[in-house]
């Protein structure tokens, strides 16, 4: 932390000032960086959300909001996810309660390390103290152009700055030891100047040293920031069926310190794969591909249709930094396997220009899957409870709800476009493996997030927040008497 922090200054002007790069897409829940999460706090339940920083170092928003009225005072201070300095957490940062809405508490948080943090949030109130940790891949998602009117003063003071220290060395030799009514000597004169010349070469060589060293420092940040991006997923069919999938980093770096030879399993698989046949979204696959050698993954596909498809694939590496692959693949008519185990499919109506909302959906096992979703427009950036209540073929609350790969449900949020990707889980947009590393687990088949024997109540609720306008497609997943059903759900976001 303190080598650290000892350079913060640095980056903190590097971020303000190198040229723009726009990134194409960046890890991690693809075009969705901030985090939402819901879970407990010893005895209180909060909603927590992360607004990520555009640039690392830079300031995190968070928002809590508590179910009870009964915390009095939040703390939060971030962390590494894992490994030293996971242990040692620097003093904490106090939020405001809000004056008009007691449950509800805000401050803003320094992220200075990229790579995988954890946010941990103690509250107190009237039942005591309580904590609980949500994992934050941080990542800057660009590079801040330098502002003209900044660039220009800067300059200024630079070219002050240095004739300043030419002409004050030639005043020094030359009026140094003078009488007030003195007057310098021809010598002294070329004294002087022969002195300012060498000034001159030595500022010169400073600033262009500096000038060098800007651009090394600028060059590791955008290092970083290329590092950081959502990979491109690059695939094969082999034998008419098998799909092998390679990640390749936006960086050459990349495959060297992101090794997925070391992956850890998330909520039961090393790899989340989704197909999504374009342009309209019209089916969805969810399958669960193997590693095979050098940290490649292959899956035997099942029956699919010829066409192009676009491919999101969760990974979580061994520090608990989610990645998302990204690809598209066009494939031949594909004449596979049935689907197995966790492996799950859905179809129905593309999404298009004339698709409206939709607030229920019917489900392959003849129920309806029903969305709480309240009146009024969506809006982007504004964090929320997605509720889906399931219901059977006589539209009573079903009691047969299961868990799917260890939880009440998933969900999957797409945009129409494809720059929107998000999985989550009742306890949020977080990696479930990654919360496993904040609650010591080792990360090797945690499943985390238990939920409890018995019949789950009829409702699933995912805590999130679209993070732009446009269409959507939201494909909730719940296993219902063995079988796994999949909704979709499509929302206009303005
Ligand atoms: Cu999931």
């Amino acid at each position: 932390m303190s080598v650290r922090s000892k350079k913060c200054w640095l980056w903190t002007v590097l971020g303000i000032v190198v040229v723009l790069s726009r990134a194409a897409s960046v890890s991690a829940h693809v075009g969705s960086p901030d985090v939402f999460f819901e879970g407990d706090a010893g005895p209180y339940r909060l909603f927590v959300t992360v607004r990520v920083p555009q640039v690392i170092p830079g300031v995190a928003e968070i928002e809590v909001r508590s179910a009870s009225p009964d915390v009095r005072t939040i703390q939060f201070v971030p962390m590494r996810l894992s490994g030293a300095g996971s242990s040692l957490p620097p003093a904490p940062d106090a939020a405001q309660r809000s004056p008009q809405d007691p449950q509800f508490f805000s401050g803003s948080l320094w992220l200075m390390e990229f790579g995988a943090l954890q946010v941990r949030v103690t509250a107190e109130g009237s039942k005591g103290k309580g904590e609980l940790s949500v994992p934050v891949p941080a990542f800057a998602q660009r590079t801040l152009p330098m502002q003209r009117p900044l660039g220009a003063l800067l300059l200024g003071l630079t070219a002050f700055l240095a004739l300043g220290m030419i002409f004050i060395a030639g005043a020094a030799v030359r009026e140094g030891n003078l009488n007030p009514d003195e007057r310098p000597t021809p010598s002294r004169v070329l004294r002087a100047r022969i002195v300012m010349v060498i000034t001159a070469v030595v500022v010169a060589a400073i600033l262009l040293l500096g000038n060098r060293w800007w651009h090394v420092e600028a060059s590791h940040h955008q290092r970083d920031v290329d590092l950081f991006k959502s990979p491109i997923a690059e695939t094969k069919l082999e034998n008419g069926n098998r799909l092998v999938l390679t990640a390749k980093g936006q960086d050459p770096q990349w495959s060297q310190e992101v090794r997925l030879e070391d992956a850890i399993p998330d909520h039961g698989h090393l790899m989340h794969l989704f197909l999504i046949r374009l342009p309209g979204m019209e089916q969805m696959w969810h399958l669960h591909p193997q590693r095979t050698e050098g940290g490649r993954f292959a899956e035997d596909l099942p029956s699919m249709p010829a066409g192009k498809y676009q491919l999101f694939a969760d990974v979580v590496d061994k520090t608990g930094f989610p990645w998302t692959l990204v690809g598209a693949i066009d494939l031949p008519e594909v004449k596979g396997r049935a689907l197995e185990g966790d492996d799950s499919t859905w179809s129905g109506v593309p999404l298009d220009a004339t698709t409206g909302d939709s607030t229920a959906a019917k489900l392959s096992g003849g129920g309806l899957m029903v969305w709480q979703r309240g009146k009024g427009a969506l809006r982007a950036d504004m964090p929320m409870n997605f509720r889906f209540e399931v219901e059977d073929k006589n539209h009573m609350p079903v009691q047969n709800l299961e868990p799917y790969m260890g939880m009440a449900g998933h969900a999957e949020f797409v945009s129409s476009d494809m720059s929107v990707f998000a999985h989550v889980h009742p306890a949020g947009s977080i990696s479930m493996a990654a919360l496993g590393l904040t609650r010591g687990e080792s990360g090797m088949g945690s499943m985390s997030m238990p939920v409890g024997s018995g019949p789950l109540p009829p409702e699933v609720s995912f805590p999130y927040g679209f993070p732009k306008p446009g269409k959507y497609r939201i494909f909730v997943q719940v296993r219902e008497g063995g079988e796994v059903e999949t909704a979709a759900f499509d929302a206009h976001v303005e």
